[in-house]
Parts: structure tokens; sequence; C-alpha cells
């Protein structure tokens, strides 16, 4: 899983998340800070896709970005032929392979799959820009259609093969023994892409990875197709714990927050109370079992270290669940001083309250100030 790579695709895939339109402010806005956070690669919609589409894809290949700049099309000669004028570092072409898409969408057999391949490969390639051919809907496609094609694609010469989960169904078993597979007949990169249907696309992701891809499709806040793709920020939390060196030294983490800010406001949309890393209670740490433990090292209940994304952990104290280590400390914030035992009683007190109604964070602090005053008083 070391030597991951990430290919963004906020700005293809990500446009097709039914909130999105992004205006061509936005797209560079988006594109320069993906680029800041250290992405490898930001793919962008076909050229042929819309007038707009094309304008936009040159303008930020002049950008002048040190990611490498793909767009995503068709795998037809009409698209690949705008597609090389665009500016881009590389093209990704995908078809689908699946018996569905082949039926219901372009109606082709595997032979003129492979000769569209062929064709648009070696054309690409005069051009002296980077190719990766990808099947869609990879993991409902016969196993022998699409060895064949890989094999084809990667003899003639690409840089990456990529497989896709278009429908979301494929689980981390299945992706592990599909890229071990691959793994062992072509000689190419391998890289992936994960709907997340049924909530494994992160899973799926690693499993990818420990089989032996090299690349995998994010977009920020796994924007896309229906509930979108592999998450960013949620890989990221993923692979620091599998790879916290290479992580740590490639991506500038504490930019992931602001990253994700501009995207959920760009669509509309709030980041998840749940999300790994930026969601509102990620670092927040409630039972006065947990509490205590926190306070004494962090680590016992915390995989992931908040300061690593520059983000701080809240240890929530004002709940009838809470414990007397975190109301000391809280003591100890408010710049007061209790002993131990009085520490004991205060947090009773608050425990009781507790059980009536939700506290806020003034509701305890008065009950702690009322209660120092109380027994600092000099009795006369
Ligand atoms: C789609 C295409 C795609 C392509 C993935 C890829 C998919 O259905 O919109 O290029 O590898 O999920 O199959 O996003
Ligand atoms: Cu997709």
């Amino acid at each position: 899983v070391q030597n991951f790579q990430l290919i963004e695709s906020t700005l293809r895939e990500g446009e097709q998340f039914a909130n999105a339109f992004f205006t061509t402010e936005k797209k560079i806005e988006i594109a320069k800070a993906l680029d800041d956070f250290g992405v490898d690669y930001i793919e962008l919609t076909s050229p042929v896709a819309s007038e707009q589409s094309k304008k936009d894809c040159e303008a930020i290949c002049k950008l002048g970005l040190k990611a490498k700049i793909l767009t995503h099309i068709r795998c037809h000669m009409d698209d690949a032929r705008v597609a090389v004028e665009t500016g881009v570092d590389g093209v990704d072409v995908v078809i689908g392979t699946s018996k569905f898409l082949r039926q219901y969408s372009h109606g082709k057999d595997m032979n003129y799959i492979s000769k569209a391949a062929i064709e648009v490969i070696e054309f690409v390639k005069s051009k002296g820009l980077e190719i990766r051919f990808s099947s869609e809907d990879s993991f409902r496609s016969d196993l022998v259609d699409l060895l064949n094609i890989y094999k084809t694609v990667d003899k003639i010469g690409v840089n990456r093969i990529g497989i896709a989960d278009t429908v979301g169904c494929a689980n981390p078993r299945q992706v592990y023994e599909l890229v071990r597979t691959l793994k062992s007949v072509v000689s190419c990169d391998i890289e992936c892409h994960f709907h997340n249907d049924t909530g494994c696309a992160i899973a799926n992701a690693y499993t990818a990875l420990e089989g032996g891809a090299r690349l995998i499709d994010v977009s920020v806040l796994g924007i896309g197709e229906r509930n979108g793709i592999t998450p960013l920020g949620g890989l990221m939390a993923r692979m620091i714990v599998a790879a916290p060196d290479y992580v740590k030294s490639k991506y500038k983490l504490h930019k992931l927050r602001d990253l994700e800010t501009l995207v959920a406001e760009a669509v509309e949309v709030n980041i998840p109370f749940n999300n790994p890393i930026t969601g509102f209670c990620a670092f927040t740490h409630k039972a006065g079992i947990h509490a205590k433990a926190i306070l004494a090292n962090p680590s016992t209940y915390e995989i992931l270290n908040p300061s690593d994304f520059g983000m701080t952990r809240y240890i929530h104290f004002a709940n009838r669940l809470t414990g007397w280590n975190a109301i000391k400390s809280r003591v100890d914030q408010l710049n007061l001083h209790l002993t131990d035992a009085q520490c004991k009683e205060v947090t009773a007190k608050i425990k009781k309250l507790g059980d009536i109604r939700p506290l806020n964070i003034d509701d305890v602090d008065s009950i702690i100030k009322d209660y120092h005053a109380e027994v600092s008083t000099p009795v006369i």
C-alpha cells in the first residue's frame, strides 16, 4: 500500500453529482486547491460533454499545476481527437464491458471494443500523452473478456489499466481477487474506481492497494454519480494508519478541511456529521471512561491524531455520562482549584442535572463556579 497515487476526480466524477454546477472560476479554484493538497492527477470532464467543458479543460491545463491533468473520454476516436488538443497530460479512456452496458448502452461486442481500444490508444500515444484504458462495470463483466482486453491493451502499451465498480456492487474480497488476477497478467499500473452504493468504497480502495493496485480515483467528500465514490478525506484517514510517513510527507493534510469546505459550499451540501476527520464530532470524546483515558493518553481511544490534520480533540463534559476526570480538567481550564474529592462531589451534581435535561457548557461552568464559591467561603 506504500507509494499509492491519487487520481482526483472532483472535476469529472464530482461533476456528475446531482448538485454540482461548477463555474470556470470555481473549477480553477478547486483545481488549485487540489494541486496544493498534493494529488498526483486531476481528472476533468470530457471536452466533448459541452462547449464550456472544453474551454474549462483548456483553461485548467494552462494553469501550470504540479499535478498532471487528465481528461476522461469514451473509447471513441471522435472523443480522442478533441481530447488530445486540449493541452492535457493524459487521457483516461473508458468503455463498458458488462452485459448490461454492452446491451443497453453502446451495443458493441468485445471484438469491437478491442479494435476501438487499440485505435484510440495508438492515437493518444502518438501525441505523446499518457493513456489509461478502463472497463466500466468491471465487476459484472465476464472475467475472460476482461483479462483478454487488458492483456491486449497492456501489450500495445498503456500507462495504466483501470477497473471500475460502476454500480458499487463489489466487496473487498472480490476486489482483492480481481486485482491480484490482473496483476498476474499485465505489467502496467492498475487504477481502481469504486462507487459507494453499498458503503464499501473506502474499504475496496484499501484492499485494491493491498492487492497491488497503484492508483485510486477519489473525489472531495466522495461526490459523484448517485451517492458517489471513494472520498479523498476518508481514504486519507484509512491510509495514514497504513502508511503514516508516506501520507504525511506527501499530502498537506491540514488543508483537507478547507478543501472539503470549498467543495461542500460549491455544491451546497454540509460536511456530514460522521465524516472521517472533518465531521464535527470526529475527535469528540464523551463517556467518562473515554475522557479519563484520553486525558491520560489520547491514543487509548484515537487511531487518528487530530493534529495531523490541523484539527483538535474535544472532551464533551456537559452530559450525564461525564466523569470526574473530565470535570477536573474543566476545573483546571477555568483556573479554579478543587481537590479530587471535591471534583467528584461537583461531578455528582452535574450528573444529577444531566439526568433531568441536556446540559450546555454554561450549565456545567456555573455549577462548578457555585460549588467552588461554596467550598472556598471561609466558615465564620
Ligand atoms: C461512469 C463512468 C465511470 C468511469 C470510471 C473510470 C464509472 O459510469 O460515469 O473511468 O474508471 O464509474 O464507471 O465513472
Ligand atoms: Cu464512476
